[in-house]
């Protein structure tokens, strides 16, 4: 590992540009015609609990768009500063959805080297009346498995939705996907293929399955050769009102650009919403007992209902959603959360970014304190890292880039909020260690940078003949709390919590991909290209 750990996608020559170094040594930075531009002192020595590194974070200051090298003790990083550093990175973590897709020909026009025959596309059995097969074919492959599940899916959306609808400029329609330039950003496109298999999901009373799999986890194998029979699972409130949530935001975002999917999207919104109201009797989801995939079990249904009554109250202006929030948002003590098991946070979203005008004063202050206060939390945790990381020593958990990437939103809807700088410094340092600021000295996206990691716990990537991983993945990342035994006997007790991290695709507990760690980026860093582009 080299002692410069820098953001090897580069920096935005109008932004802020940390580093770190762990050396003691000067830091010289070259141009592209080898001359010094800039020599710093070794900086302040922190120490960083989490990985147990002594550490310098250092700022670039003023740099001029161009090619560099940082060079210190004897070691060379290429730096990159830019106009518009994160097209590429942003572009292929939004394609990788488009390689995910499940139940149609991935063509080799589009898909290049990755290419491979639809998968997945004959009927499913309900597990509850096995006589009943259904299609439910379309969808993303979650993560390194084939399960499709619903509520982790209107999460992964939810990210997806609020970048467009925030920094529309950060997108646009050539990522070379089948629906590329009909008009439509390919952000877009690509959520429409996950919406119209969601809506597949609903039962006809209006509730939705929490997931369509096989019974097993596949072995390592291509998606297509994958051909044991795939079981819906029982519905539930968590993946009901999840989806009811991101089908009503998705309707308000289609309006403009096509009123039957728009109405079509509202309609089913509401009858899953009817559906809760129906059924109050909360009943957490359990894989039934033949089924060991993901069981994304989740014993709180209030934030996905919160959530719903939000998204349904903005476009419906109805007063039963009105009073649904009123009661949550006072009941929940955490309101600023991304994640599939809490989206409390998109609730926050969108009363603080599109609703201030439409929900009463006091409710609109209440939200904007509490939110601020954890936005505040959150930049004290940011102050105690050495490298400026969100997430203390004890955060490093199956998916540890979901909660740093969840800091970052937070701090960058407080920026929105606030217009603070420091906000927005803060959130940069998160993109900095996906990119490569961090303890391992690795790129945690795929194709992207100097050090990208390379083995993704994905079955495609791991079965087919290519050298590179599909690029635009983002790694679950270190994880030292629930490991697999092959992990902790590589890492022993000792390996500090951010450095519990294996490149290697056995790895599912440090180093799987999913649908929802890679939306949570896209949202992050579509902030950041549309602050470069504006
Ligand atoms: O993201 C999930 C993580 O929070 C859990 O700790 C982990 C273990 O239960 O499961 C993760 O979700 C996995 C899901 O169950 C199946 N598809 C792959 C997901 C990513 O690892
Ligand atoms: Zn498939």
């Amino acid at each position: 590992m080299s002692v410069i750990r820098i953001n090897q996608a580069g920096y935005g020559s109008s932004l802020p540009k940390a580093f770190v170094s762990l050396s003691e040594k000067d830091i010289v930075i070259r141009n592209s015609a080898d001359e010094i531009v800039k020599t710093f002192g070794p900086g302040t020595a922190v120490f960083d609990e989490a990985s147990c590194d002594t550490v310098r974070k250092l700022e670039l200051g003023d740099l001029p768009a161009g090619r560099y090298k940082v060079c210190c003790s004897g070691e060379e990083r290429k730096l990159i500063v830019s106009d518009d550093p994160y097209r590429n990175a942003l572009d292929l973590m939004i394609r990788s959805f488009y390689l995910q897709r499940c139940g149609c020909d991935l063509e080799e026009k589009y898909a290049g080297l990755y290419q491979h025959p639809a998968c997945h596309h004959r009927k499913a059995l309900i597990y509850e009346d096995q006589n009943i097969s259904v299609d439910v074919s379309g969808g993303w492959h979650d993560a390194g498995d084939f399960g499709r599940y619903t509520g982790p899916a209107a999460t992964a959306i939810g990210h997806m939705l609020y970048a467009y609808r925030l920094f529309p400029d950060a997108f646009t329609d050539s990522l070379d996907i089948p629906e590329s330039g009909n008009g439509i950003p390919d952000l877009l496109n690509e959520c429409r293929y996950e919406l119209e298999w969601l809506l597949k999901m609903q039962r006809e009373d209006g509730a939705v399955y929490h997931k369509v799999s096989t019974l097993n986890f596949a072995p390592f194998i291509m998606p297509q050769d994958d051909l044991e029979q795939e079981y819906v699972s029982p519905v539930s409130h968590c993946a009901t009102a999840a989806v009811a949530a991101c089908l009503a935001l998705a309707s308000d975002t289609w309006s403009g650009i096509d009123g039957d999917f728009s109405a079509k999207l509202l309609d089913a919104s509401v009858r899953a919403w009817d559906w809760l109201e129906n059924n109050p009797g909360f009943v957490p989801f359990k894989n039934p007992a033949d089924i060991h995939t993901g069981g994304y079990g989740d014993w709180n249904g209030k934030d996905e209902i919160l959530w719903a009554a939000s998204e349904l109250y903005s476009i419906t202006g109805e007063e039963r959603y009105l009073q649904k929030m009123n009661e949550l948002f006072i009941e929940l003590q955490n309101i600023s959360t991304f994640g599939w098991s809490d989206v409390s946070g998109f609730a926050s979203m969108k009363c603080l970014m599109e609703l201030k005008e439409k929900i009463p004063d006091s409710m609109y202050f209440a939200i904007k304190e509490k939110f601020i206060c954890a936005a505040d939390r959150v930049a004290g945790i940011c102050e105690r890292s050495g490298y400026g990381t969100c997430i203390t020593k004890d955060g490093y958990v199956w998916g540890s880039t979901m909660g740093i990437m969840n800091g970052a939103c937070v701090l960058i809807c407080a920026y929105m909020i606030t217009g603070e700088p420091a906000y927005l410094n803060k959130a940069l340092d998160q993109l900095n260690y996906l990119f490569g600021m961090n303890a391992v000295d690795t790129c945690f996206v795929t194709g992207v940078g100097e050090k990208p990691f390379m083995n993704p716990h994905h079955r495609a990537c791991a079965s087919d003949d290519v050298e590179q991983p599909i690029p635009g993945f983002v790694s679950g990342g270190p994880n030292n709390k629930y490991c697999y035994p092959q992990t902790r006997q590589k890492l022993g007790n000792e390996t500090p919590a951010a450095k519990y991290y294996v490149d290697e695709t056995f790895s599912a507990d440090t180093n799987e991909v999913a649908i929802y760690w890679n939306s949570i980026a896209v949202f992050v860093c579509a902030f950041f290209e549309h602050k470069c582009v504006k």
